[in-house]
């Protein structure tokens, strides 16, 4: 019984080994097994080790009483002449002992092993770099602290990286395999989880998320993008929070996240809703279409002239343009709720500024110059 608590501590302190190797840089992200994916954060080994150890234990008592229990069958089975019942061992004190007391000593040392990543990961060192997320039906939204957000998650390597999580409506929960992280996203309620990797996969090169997808030069393989999900079922579009997590070295992180708070200003007025606009729309495809179907929200085919003759549309009425109207819509939702519809949009405010939701107007005041099913532009080849 000591040799399997001590192998248990071999275990733990070559997990440790390989967490500061692997800090050490030297190594990519540690090989998928059978069990797990490949490993590209600092507490993945750890993770790991800690499951080998478990599952060896089990491996090993599975195959125990298999084996007694085939034995016991052929060497005790009922032979010819033999009465039922009689001469069979009952009580056997020193035999309890040991089949209890071994178990127990096996499974604090499995408590004290776990104990002690859960200690690891739960646990953000101090230093660590703070991104917001907020998660809501059905997309997530990443916010980092000069004011980019972006919808992926990026990250600098060879940091600890601390997401504050919050949900705006119902449960959900982030996970990232890869990372070996997840946590639950409770609404009313902030949760944290850190993770630190120290192997950039580089930008993504186009959507790695389109399966057709040709690989361009510098292009991430999507092979190398670390996958994001939401863990907890949260309604028809749960499957549309799929992301992905790119890992840049910290220069370009920097740079990234002064493009990414910046981007829109870039834009001068008059391209605003053709360059910006479909990247918006980006975030409200999962509800609203432009082929003139409806989903969970109202198409935006024709919304211009729609929602122009609302009643309370209008000079000298509640919303003096459509305009008006439109904005109010998208900075609180609920001031009008559409029937036959739900409430179920979410507030853009503080994610989408003035100028972006002048873009979002736009796109829709020009709605004939986009693919009714991509949502891309039309014209993008003469406008370049
Ligand atoms: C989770 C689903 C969802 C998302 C995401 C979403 N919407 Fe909506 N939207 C709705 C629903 C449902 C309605 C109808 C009920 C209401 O008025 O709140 C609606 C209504 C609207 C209306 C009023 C339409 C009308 O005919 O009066 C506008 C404008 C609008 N959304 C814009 C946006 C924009 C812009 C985005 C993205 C930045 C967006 N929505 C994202 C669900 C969504
Ligand atoms: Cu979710």
């Amino acid at each position: 019984m000591l040799t399997s608590l001590q192998s248990i501590n071999l275990a733990a302190t070559k997990a440790l080994a390989l967490a500061a190797s692997a800090q050490a840089g030297q190594a990519g992200p540690t090989p998928p097994t059978f069990w797990m994916p490949k490993g590209a954060s600092t507490i993945a080994p750890g993770v790991d080790h800690t499951l080998d150890v478990i599952n060896w234990i089990c491996y090993f008592f599975f195959a125990l009483v298999v084996v007694l229990t085939a034995v016991f069958a052929v060497k005790y089975r009922h032979r010819k002449g033999e009465r039922f019942g009689s001469d069979h061992p009952h009580h056997n004190t020193p035999l309890e002992l040991f089949w209890t007391i071994v178990p127990t000593i096996l499974v604090i040392g499995i408590f004290v092993v776990g104990f002690r990543s859960y200690l690891d990961i739960y646990t953000a060192p101090k230093n660590a770099f703070d991104i917001k997320v907020t998660a809501q039906k059905w997309a997530w939204s990443f916010q980092y602290p000069n004011g980019a957000q972006s919808d992926d998650l990026y990250v600098p390597a060879g940091k600890p990286v601390r997401l504050v999580l919050r949900s705006s409506d119902v449960l959900h929960s982030l996970y990232i395999p890869d990372f070996r992280v997840k946590r639950d996203i409770v609404p009313g309620r902030y949760t944290y989880a850190w993770f630190q990797c120290d192997y950039p996969t580089g930008m993504p090169g186009k959507d790695v998320r389109d399966p057709n997808a040709k690989t361009v030069e510098g292009a991430l393989d999507a092979a190398q993008a670390h996958a994001l999900f939401c863990t907890e079922y949260c309604g028809t579009g749960h499957s549309k929070m799929n992301r992905y997590v790119y890992v840049l070295d910290e220069a370009s992180f920097n740079q990234w996240m002064v493009d990414q708070s910046q981007w829109i200003d870039k834009i001068p007025e008059e391209e605003l809703y053709f360059k910006a606009g479909p990247k918006i729309f980006g975030r409200c495809v999962q509800c609203h279409s432009l082929d003139g179907s409806n989903g969970i929200g109202p198409t935006w085919k024709g919304i211009v002239d729609r929602v122009k003759a609302y009643p309370f549309v209008g000079e000298g009425k509640k919303y003096a343009t459509y305009q008006d109207y439109i904005r109010t819509s998208i900075l609180a939702p609920g001031d009008y709720v559409v029937p036959p519809y739900a409430n179920a949009m979410p507030t853009f405010k503080g994610q989408l500024n003035d100028k972006a939701i002048d873009a979002v107007i736009g796109y829709m005041e020009h709605l004939d110059e986009f693919d009714p099913k991509t949502g891309k532009y039309l014209k993008a080849d003469a406008a370049k």
